[in-house]
């Protein structure tokens, strides 16, 4: 049975739709763990980086409840410099050809580029995490063409830039439109809606307060009854709040914000340390549905 309640009431099925995959998070939901595979990411830069190192880290977090991988081979912190393609996908291809030959879950590719997502569906990706949205046409041809599972992101502007003063009138209401308007210019152009999921995009150019306004207005997020992810693991707007520079320090307040973001409304949740927030979800589905 689907939930019910005053806040994460969103009606029937809740399925994703990734190739020949299909996920129901009606009633439960995931965690992403986050594969870095960059020398440079902001929280795990260079740690990784190494297939090997990567296919290690991949294991612990399927072993910790990870149910979805995300391998990104491009940083894309705020001023973070552009990769080329080539390297990209030298980054991401071994490592994803790797978890593919003894692991049958999900797994999304973390890109902008469409050469690199073509190249990763083909080693046998499932999803495209697109942080654009699927800017680009190319992009999106790739997704009706290969009914990949999509998550589309909203950022305002380019990562080099987009911290540059961002400014809104209604960031919710405006991250909500752009939703609304991706969904009917992706379905038309052929991709599946079950394919698509939405992600605010926390931290991709919005400021502490219009971070904390997307949390606040989360359940107003969703639309057409897609699933939600959340990617705010260690992110900056934690360490404003808490006066907490070292970003590996703020894993306890990424779980409470889980815990918060799934009561919330949100199913799928992109993280690093994947054991305290696959328990945190874990918890608040016991109460949800008295432990059943
Ligand atoms: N955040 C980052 C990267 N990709 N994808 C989605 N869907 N949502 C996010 O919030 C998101 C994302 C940035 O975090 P991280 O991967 O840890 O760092 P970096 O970009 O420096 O590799």
């Amino acid at each position: 049975m689907a939930e019910g309640g005053a806040r994460g009431h969103f009606g029937g099925g809740m399925i994703w739709r990734t190739r020949d995959r299909s996920l129901d998070l009606a009633d439960r939901g995931q965690i992403m763990g986050i594969l870095n595979v960059t020398p440079d990411s902001f929280s795990d830069g260079g740690r990784h980086h190494r297939p090997r190192a990567a296919l290690a880290r991949a294991r612990a977090m399927i072993a910790e409840g990870a149910g979805i991988i995300d391998v990104g081979g491009e940083s894309t912190r705020p001023g973070a410099a552009p990769v080329a393609a080539d390297e990209e996908a030298a980054r991401v291809l071994p490592v994803i050809e790797a978890l593919r030959a003894e692991w049958d879950g999900p797994i999304s590719i973390d890109t902008m580029k469409a050469e690199v997502a073509r190249a990763a569906l083909e080693a046998g990706a499932d999803i495209v995490n697109d942080v654009t949205g699927l800017r680009d046409p190319a992009m999106v041809a790739l997704a009706a063409e290969t009914a990949c599972g999509v998550v589309v992101m909203h950022m305002r502007g380019e990562p080099r830039t987009m911290q540059a003063d961002p400014r809104y009138d209604d960031v919710v209401a405006e991250v909500r439109a752009f939703f609304d308007s991706r969904l009917a210019a992706l379905t038309a152009a052929g991709i599946d809606p079950e394919a698509i999921v939405f992600d605010p995009g926390i931290g991709f150019g919005k400021t502490l307060e219009h971070n904390l306004a997307l949390l606040r207005g989360l359940c107003a997020l969703q639309t057409a009854g897609r699933p939600l992810v959340i990617g705010l693991s260690r992110k900056s707007f934690i360490g404003r709040l808490l006066d907490s520079p070292d970003p590996a320090a703020r894993d306890w307040p990424t779980a409470a914000l889980t815990a918060w973001t799934r009561e919330s409304g949100a199913r799928i949740h992109r993280v690093h340390d994947v054991r305290p927030n696959a328990d945190a979800l874990r918890m608040v589905e016991a109460i949800r549905t008295g432990g059943a």
